[in-house]
C-alpha cells in the first residue's frame, strides 16, 4: 500500500472517530497534445500522472453526506436528498457535485446511504494539472463501489464531466476527467471526443531515456469565467459560420474557405483546432512508427499554433518552451486550458538537468516568475486502493 493511502487511513480515523470503509485515488493529467479540440468533438492525448488525489470514504447509517479534507479546515455537509447545484459552494462542490451529477444522469440514489469523506490532494492546485478531475474521478470511483452503481469508467468521466460544467459552472470538455479515469502506465489516452472512443497508446518514454518535465508558471488560471469560455465561444462562432455542427468536420482542405468566410480572429481560433486534431493524429502516428523522439516538430507546432492562433499562453510558458527547446528539449508546449498553468518538454533524462537550469536563468533574467520544475511519470487511472 502505498504511503499517502496509509496517511490517509490514519487522517480519517482522527477526523471521524473510526476506520473508513475503503480508499480511492484518482490522478491528475498532463496533456500531450490536443488543446482545447475536446469541446470540439476532435481528438486528445493525455496520459494520467503520478500524482493523485486520495478519498478515504466512510458508510453512515443516514443519508448526508459529510466532506472534508487535508487542506483546509473548512466543512461542507449536505443530504444525499438536498443535493443541487446551487447548494454547494466553494471546493466541495467537486465531490458534492459528482454526488448530485449521478443523480442528475439519471442513477438512482434512493437506497444510497450518507458518506464521511476526507479528500487529500498531491495533484497540484491551480498548475493546470486538472486537480479538479483527480477529486471528481476519485470519488466517482468511491460512490460507484460504495452505492453499487456499476459504472464503466468512461461513464464515470462523463459523471465527473456533468459535474464540472453544471455544478462547478465550468463549461469545459472529457479530456481531464477521461485520462484520470483510463490512464494506464506508460501510455498516453487516445480519445475521440466525437464518439468517445478511447484507446490505450504506448508512449515509450523509458526506453528511449526520455522524461517529462513539467514546468508550472505558477500563473494561475480559472476556467469557469474569462478566456477559455471565451475560445468555446469563438469556436461555436466559426462552426456556425461555416455550416457545420463542430469543428471537428473541418479539416486543413476548408481553411481556404474559412479564411474567406471568418473574421482574421475567429480564422485563427478554427485553424488552431483544425490543425491541432491533425497533429493529434500525427503524433498518435509518430510514437507507433518512430517512437516518441520523433514527435517533437509535432508538439512545437502546437505550442506555436496556441500561442499565435488561439493565443492561450502567457510569456512565461512562451520562454519556458522556447528554452527548453534550445537546451536539447525534443520539444514543449503549453499543457492543458492555458491562461497560466503549466508546460511540458519531452526531455532526455541525462540532459534534465541542464534544461531546467537554462529555463530557470532564462525566465528570471526576464523578470518573470521563477518556475516549479518537476517530473511526472504516465500513470494508472483512478483506482480503489483499499
Ligand atoms: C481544460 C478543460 F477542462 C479540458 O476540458 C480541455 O478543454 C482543456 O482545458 C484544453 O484542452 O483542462
Amino acid at each position: 500500500m502505498n504511503e499517502q493511502v496509509t496517511v490517509m487511513e490514519n487522517a480519517f480515523a482522527q477526523a471521524f472517530g473510526r476506520r473508513p470503509d475503503g480508499v480511492w485515488s484518482a490522478p491528475g493529467r498532463v496533456n500531450l497534445i490536443g488543446e482545447h479540440t475536446d469541446y470540439n468533438h476532435g481528438f486528445v492525448l493525455p496520459f494520467a500522472i503520478d500524482r493523485r488525489t486520495v478519498a478515504a470514504v466512510g458508510l453512515r447509517d443516514d443519508r448526508v453526506l459529510r466532506v472534508r479534507s487535508t487542506f483546509t479546515d473548512e466543512e461542507a455537509s449536505l443530504a444525499i436528498d438536498d443535493l443541487a447545484p446551487q447548494a454547494m459552494a466553494g471546493w466541495s462542490a467537486y465531490v458534492l457535485g459528482v454526488a448530485w451529477a449521478l443523480a442528475d444522469a439519471g442513477h438512482d440514489l434512493a437506497g444510497a446511504s450518507g458518506l464521511d469523506i476526507l479528500i487529500d490532494s498531491r495533484v497540484p492546485v491551480g498548475a493546470g494539472l486538472s486537480s479538479s478531475a483527480a477529486i471528481e474521478c476519485a470519488v466517482a470511483v468511491a460512490f460507484n463501489d460504495l452505492w453499487e452503481l456499476d459504472l464503466s469508467p468512461l461513464d464515470l468521466a462523463r459523471i465527473g464531466r456533468i459535474a464540472e460544467n453544471k455544478a462547478v459552472g465550468a463549461p469545459t470538455g472529457l479530456l481531464d476527467q477521461a485520462a484520470s479515469m483510463l490512464g494506464r502506465e506508460d501510455h498516453g489516452v487516445f480519445l475521440d471526443c466525437d464518439t468517445e472512443e478511447a484507446e490505450p497508446v504506448a508512449l515509450h518514454l523509458r526506453e528511449e531515456g526520455l522524461e517529462i518535465l513539467v514546468m508550472d508558471s505558477r500563473v494561475e488560471h480559472e476556467h469557469a469565467t474569462g478566456g477559455y469560455r471565451d475560445r468555446r465561444e469563438s469556436c461555436e462562432k466559426g462552426a456556425a459560420a461555416m455550416g457545420v455542427a463542430t469543428l471537428r468536420e473541418l479539416s486543413e482542405a476548408d481553411l481556404d474557405r474559412a479564411s474567406a468566410v471568418l473574421d482574421d480572429e475567429t480564422y485563427r481560433r478554427v485553424r488552431h483546432i483544425v490543425t491541432e486534431n491533425a497533429r493529434v493524429v500525427e503524433t498518435v502516428r509518430t510514437l507507433d512508427e518512430g517512437g516518441p523522439r520523433a514527435i517533437g516538430a509535432l508538439l512545437d507546432a502546437s505550442q506555436a499554433s496556441m500561442r499565435d492562433d488561439f493565443e492561450i499562453t502567457v510569456p512565461e510558458i512562451d520562454l519556458a518552451c522556447a528554452t527548453a527547446v534550445a537546451h536539447g528539449a525534443i520539444g514543449a508546449r503549453m499543457t492543458g486550458g492555458g491562461f497560466g498553468g503549466s508546460s511540458i518538454a519531452v526531455v532526455p533524462a541525462d540532459a534534465r538537468e541542464a534544461i531546467e537550469a537554462a529555463v530557470t536563468a532564462a525566465l528570471s533574467a526576464a523578470g518573470l516568475r521563477e518556475p516549479h520544475l518537476f517530473t511526472v511519470t504516465p500513470s494508472q487511472g483512478a483506482r480503489r486502493d483499499v
